[in-house]
Formats: structure tokens, sequence, C-alpha cells
């Protein structure tokens, strides 16, 4: 062994390398070349590096910068080779995985209102264009706001009229949570922040503990309006309610109020509807009287006013009330309350 004849084997196994390296047609086959030329247990680099020992001493300094110098130049060419095969692998790939921008989509499915939220929003429209603006306040509310403002005091019979869920939390100043029975609370939050003239529309979801079958839930969303102003009378009521019957169910529709009863207005009224389903002539859906209850109105009691921050002496009020699920199942001949909160997609996409 000497020293021309490594030199010689470290150009020839150069020059074998370098054509490897050059004819890997893949990347398996290029970490094959390396791992065959460089591998240091069974590379070919290494086993002429193992002749070194061989050498006269002073050579050996010299053939160890040779095989160092070979051995960047072959890593080098290993780098540019694998940066090269890389890109024609993802070539290939981009290639095979054409995208098509001229597919059209997959369509999505389209939702719709809820039939009671599209109600509630036909009227906050109509009541919109009388000027009411719709507020909204908690489900949560007081027994002092839910029922003593409204002129019902605790053990009075009147209570009778709602059935409550109480909050189990503990009562604050004698002053029990509860879930509110109707939007009312939410009309004397506003009365006692506004100054009149008050027009305002309370929709929002109320409770009841009822027993539940097709026309009684204990859960009901309604919608309460209040106007407060001076010199406003009963005969203003009757006009707006007339403009928002015609409007809602026909411009044709007779409509008629009686005397009903309520302990927060004085007086109080229902009102009606020519049947929407016979027109008046009795049907099974009006109970064969040719009206249908769509209400509950009345001039705002003088003490509600008080209890509301509002002089009885200057200021008069008319309030009303109606189950807009029941507006919903007569614009849309629905005959059972339950199918509204069953959540069931046959149903609501109907809507
Ligand atoms: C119904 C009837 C009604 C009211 C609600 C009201 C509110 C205040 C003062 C006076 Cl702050 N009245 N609201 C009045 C009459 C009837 O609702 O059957 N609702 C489902």
């Amino acid at each position: 062994m000497d020293l021309a004849s490594v030199s010689a084997d470290l150009a020839a196994l150069g020059t074998r390398a370098q054509a490897a390296i050059g004819a890997a047609a893949d990347l398996a086959e290029l970490e094959a070349v390396e791992v065959s030329v460089l591998g240091r247990k069974q590379g070919q680099l290494t086993a002429v590096l193992r002749g070194i020992g061989a050498l006269a001493p002073e050579d050996r300094p010299l053939v160890g910068a040779l095989a160092n110098e070979l051995r960047e130049e072959l890593e080098a060419a290993l780098a540019a080779r694998r940066e090269r095969l890389e890109g024609i692998a993802l070539e290939v790939r981009l290639a095979a995985e054409q995208l098509d921008p001229t597919l059209p989509g997959r369509p999505l499915r389209r939702g719709s209102l809820h039939p009671i939220v599209e109600t509630a929003r036909e009227i906050a429209r109509i009541f919109g264009q009388f000027g009411f603006v719709v507020y909204e306040s908690p489900e949560v509310e007081t027994d002092a706001l839910n029922f003593q403002a409204l002129n019902i005091p605790a053990d009075h019979p009147a209570r009778d009229l709602w059935d409550t869920f109480y909050v189990d939390a503990p009562a604050v100043d004698g002053d029990r949570l509860l879930l509110r029975t109707h939007t009312s609370p939410g009309q004397i939050r506003v009365m006692r922040q506004t100054e009149p003239p008050i027009r305002a529309l309370l929709p929002g979801r109320c409770y009841r503990y009822e027993a539940v079958d097709a026309s009684h839930g204990f859960e009901f969303f309604q919608v309460e309006g209040l106007m407060v102003d001076e010199g406003t009378s009963l005969a203003h009521l009757r006009g707006l309610l007339d403009e928002f019957a015609h409007a809602m169910f026909g411009a044709g529709r007779a409509t008629r109020f009686r005397p009903g009863y309520y302990p927060f207005t004085e007086p109080s009224v229902a009102f009606d509807v020519q049947c929407v389903v016979c027109d008046g002539a009795g049907c099974p859906a009006c109970g064969r009287t040719g009206w249908m209850v769509i209400l509950g109105a009345g001039m705002v009691h003088p003490i509600v006013l008080a209890n509301g921050g509002i002089d009885p002496e200057r200021y008069q009020g008319f309030a009303f009330g109606m189950g807009v699920d029941r507006i919903a199942m007569l614009r849309h001949g629905i005959h059972d309350l339950r199918y509204f909160l069953d959540n069931d997609l046959r149903f609501l996409e109907q809507f």
C-alpha cells in the first residue's frame, strides 16, 4: 500500500460515487448510494481509510485531507441531488392531485328562522311602523318585579292565575327569584328607565308551571306592548290593535273587544279576530263561535304606572300581551304547540 495507490482508489471512488448519485432515480435510491459510499460501518470511503494504517506516517495526514475533501464533495452532490429529486416528486404529486376549480361546490344546507321567531319579528315589524321599540329583559326575575309591581301582592288570590316556577336560590330581602311568567317585569324596567312618551315592545320566553298538552306548554313566547303618554285612551288601543289584526290576518278581517280581567289593567279587554279558519262561519277551530281570542289588553292600572315611577295623574297608558306560539299556529295552520319545541327537522324545514 502506498500513497499513489490510495490516492488513485479515492479518485476512482469519487468518480463512481458521483456517477451513482447522478443516476439515482428517486430518494430511496439516493439514500442507498449514500449508505454504500459514506456509511460508517460498510461504506466504501471507510474501507479506503482503513488502509491508512499501512501507509508511511508522513503520508497519513495527506490521505486524511484528501478523504475529507472527497466526503465534503460527495455530501454536497448528495444534497443537490436530493433537492432535485424532491422537486420532481412534488411536481409528480401536484400533477396527480389536480384540482378543478370549475366543479360546482357541494351545496350547503340552508337554515331558516324558527316559526316563532319569524312570527315575533313580523309582530315587531308591524308595531315598529307605529313607533314601538323592542326591549329585552331577563328571564329570571324577582317576585317584586314579576308580581308586586304589577299589582299582584303576595298571597293575593290573583296569583293563582300564574302557576310559577321558583328558582332554587336564596331570596334577597324576602324577594324570591322566579322564572318570569310574562314579559311585564321588563315593562316595569322600561318605565323606570325611560320617560313618557313610551312605546315599548317586549318579546321573550316566559314560563308557567302547567301540564303540557296540544294547547298548553310550560314555556311560551310572549310579545307585550306598552304605550304611556298624556291622553292615551282605550280608543287608541282599539285603533292600534285593529291595524295590527289587519296587517297580520288580512285587511277585511272583523275584530271585537270584549271585557276581560287582569290585575294590572283597568279596564281590561280580550281582543278577538274573526276566525281565520272559517271566516266567522263557526268551526271546530273557533269552538263554533266564529271568533278567536288573539290577545289580552287594557289600560295600565294607575298603581302599576306609579310602581313604574310614572305620575298617573298626568299620564295614561295601555298595554297588550299575546302568545306568539298561538299566533304562529293560526298563521301556519299548526294544531299542536308541542311541534315548536320538538326540534324535529321534518317540521322546522317547512318554514
Ligand atoms: C296575555 C295578556 C297582557 C298586559 C299583558 C301589562 C303590562 C304592564 C302593565 C299593564 Cl307593565 N299591563 N301587560 C296587559 C294585559 C294583557 O297579556 O294573554 N298575554 C299572553
